[in-house]
């Protein structure tokens, strides 16, 4: 069967993916949930928005012919994951995860995981500091709880509406990041603890160097529980599991 494979992405290993498959001539969809307003281009055609839960993306496989999905979304984005997982498993098309080992503190590190961000807001209790929510937009709103802090809030677009902070301050960007722009921003907002998500990757672990190398405690909010599939590790994991489907 001709190839046609669905790339769930939104990561930095997607569009490594998205690269090779150009490069190679494999007939692909790449596919964004419409999270953010201007995603990153990609070189093979793509597609935006939700498929509409597990019946919706079993339709849409059958109905484009999908041979192969890669599901290389974010390791937190778990609703995507587990619905892939049985989709692929209804309509028997083969399902490989491109994903990155989770990060593991190194020396020097002062880390303490948390296993949600329900968790990580529990984690605040105490007196007011300057902290660097590195967890974009879906989740800052929980940080009310804890209004005594003064919050670094980075995220890709400028909110619509005010973040539910009595004190905080936006900072617009989109990484991937580097150690000396992280270092440079905590020392300008004077942060003194950074919250964020056990992504792995390298597209986000600046702030981790950044927050060792100025001896800042990092909340660290471990995995959700993901479903048992095919995992490959690299760009070129993916495409020998191809030749093995
Ligand atoms: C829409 C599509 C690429 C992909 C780049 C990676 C790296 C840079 C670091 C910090 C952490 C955070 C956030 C982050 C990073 C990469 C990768 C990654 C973290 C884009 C993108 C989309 C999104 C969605 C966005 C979430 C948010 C999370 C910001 C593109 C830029 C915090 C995750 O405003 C919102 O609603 C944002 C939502 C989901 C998490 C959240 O809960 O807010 N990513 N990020 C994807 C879609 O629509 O399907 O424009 O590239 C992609 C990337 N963001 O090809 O170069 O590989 O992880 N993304 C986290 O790690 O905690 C920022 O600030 O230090
Ligand atoms: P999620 O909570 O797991 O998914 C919620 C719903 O969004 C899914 O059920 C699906 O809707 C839709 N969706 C998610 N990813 C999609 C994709 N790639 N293509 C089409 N629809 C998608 O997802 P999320 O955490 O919001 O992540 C959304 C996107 O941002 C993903 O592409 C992810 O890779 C990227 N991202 C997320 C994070 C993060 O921290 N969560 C970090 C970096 C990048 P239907 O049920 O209607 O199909």
């Amino acid at each position: 069967m001709q190839a046609n494979l669905l790339v769930l992405g939104g990561t930095t290993e997607a569009s490594a993916l998205a690269r090779a498959l150009a490069t190679r001539g494999v007939r692909a969809t790449f596919s964004y949930a419409g999270r953010v307003e201007t995603p990153r281009p990609q070189p093979i055609p793509h597609r935006v928005g939700g498929f509409g839960g597990v019946a919706g993306l079993a339709r849409y496989l059958v109905e484009h012919n999908i041979s192969h999905v890669v599901d290389a979304t974010h390791p937190f984005a778990a609703q995507m994951s587990w619905n892939a997982h049985h989709a692929c498993r209804d309509t028997g098309v083969p399902l490989v995860a491109l994903t990155r080992p989770p990060w593991k503190a190194a020396e020097g590190d002062d880390w303490c995981h948390v296993p949600d961000v329900e968790a990580a807001v529990a984690a605040l209790e105490g007196e007011p500091k300057t902290v660097m929510l590195a967890l974009g937009r879906l989740h800052m709103e929980a940080f009310a709880a804890q209004p005594q802090h003064h919050y670094v809030l980075r995220l890709v677009d400028a909110p619509k509406t005010p973040p539910a902070l009595p004190r905080y301050q936006v900072v617009v960007a989109r990484g991937p990041f580097n150690v000396a722009d992280d270092t440079a921003l905590f020392r300008a907002h004077g942060v003194e603890l950074v919250v964020c998500k056990n992504a792995g990757g390298a597209g986000a672990e600046a702030k981790l160097h950044a927050a060792r190398d100025l001896g800042l405690p990092v909340v660290m909010i471990d995995r959700p529980q993901l479903p048992q599939r095919d995992i490959a590790e690299s760009v070129a994991a993916v495409f020998d599991w191809l030749d093995q489907h």
